[in-house]
């Protein structure tokens, strides 16, 4: 039986699951919102890998169903956070090219705003710079009604695009997410700290938020706060959790 196959019962039998890693600010390390990451928790295989499953469900559209239930359930589970916090907190959500493309995109995304009753400015909705290239002309008018429903707008893995930097002039973004590629030699690699003083600063005259990526040390934690990145996410501060998990990190947090 083909991983293919397997998808669809793993549907009907609720084996799909949704962790949330923490994003953290640089400077107090307090919690500010999270990232959803879908898992596959498979009944012999274990845990699938988003990197296996995510591809096929792109090709063979159950991605749609996926996705529409990923942003759901992670703003009805950001009130539950927020409750164990008492305080606002944002969710951060992965859109995939064909959900982003997809006629019913906003219409999932109403009805996730409306079941949880989170304002739409607490949500995050994370593309690549691929998403935003195949259809200029569509995804400004996606774009716009998003914004308009106060939805902030991140750019995943920003950096390792082939995109021009005029989708930032030409589309309302509001976050960049600095690939780990850019994190990962940090402080040593002069290239790359010079990379992220040129994004920050582009953020801050655009008046964007930067995320970085994949921060799996105190060092680079501290080398990013130094140059005045606001956000971090990585394994040094959080690693992708159950949401029990996260409750437990919150009270913790306080
Ligand atoms: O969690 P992990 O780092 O293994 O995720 C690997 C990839 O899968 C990442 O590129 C991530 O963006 C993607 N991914 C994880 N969860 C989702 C999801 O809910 N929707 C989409 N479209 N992609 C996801
Ligand atoms: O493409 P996207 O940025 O959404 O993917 C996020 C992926 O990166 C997730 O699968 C997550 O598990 C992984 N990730 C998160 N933090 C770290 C980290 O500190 N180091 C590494 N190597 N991977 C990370
Ligand atoms: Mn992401
Ligand atoms: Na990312």
């Amino acid at each position: 039986i083909s991983l293919e196959a397997a998808m669809f019962s793993a549907v009907r039998e609720g084996e799909f699951l949704l962790y949330y890693q923490p994003i953290v600010s640089a400077r107090t390390r307090k919690i500010e919102g999270f990232e959803t990451l879908m898992r596959w928790k498979h009944p012999t295989l274990g845990m699938v890998p988003p990197a296996r499953f995510i591809p096929i469900a792109e090709t063979n559209g159950l991605i749609n169903l996926l996705g529409a239930w990923a942003l759901k359930a992670a703003c009805v589970q950001l009130r539950q956070f927020e409750q164990a916090a008492r305080r606002e907190l944002y969710i951060s959500v992965n859109i995939s090219p064909r959900q982003f493309r997809s006629d019913k995109f906003l219409d999932v995304l109403d009805e996730a705003l409306a079941i949880s009753g989170m304002p739409g400015r607490q949500l995050v909705l994370e593309i690549t710079e691929g998403t935003l290239m195949v259809d200029p002309a569509h995804a400004e008018t996606i774009l716009e009604r998003m914004a308009g429903r106060e939805a902030r707008i991140a750019i995943d893995d920003f950096g390792t695009g082939y995109s021009s930097l005029a989708y930032l002039k030409r589309f309302p973004i509001s976050v960049l997410k600095v690939d780990r590629a850019f994190i990962k030699d940090l402080p040593g690699s002069s290239k790359d700290a010079a990379i992220c003083n040129a994004v920050l600063d582009l953020a801050r005259h655009l008046d964007l938020s930067v995320v970085a990526e994949g921060v799996e040390t105190e060092d680079q934690l501290g080398c990013l706060a130094e140059r005045g990145c606001h956000y971090v996410q990585g394994y040094l501060t959080g690693k992708p959790m159950p949401p029990h998990v996260a409750i437990a990190a919150l009270n913790d947090d306080m």
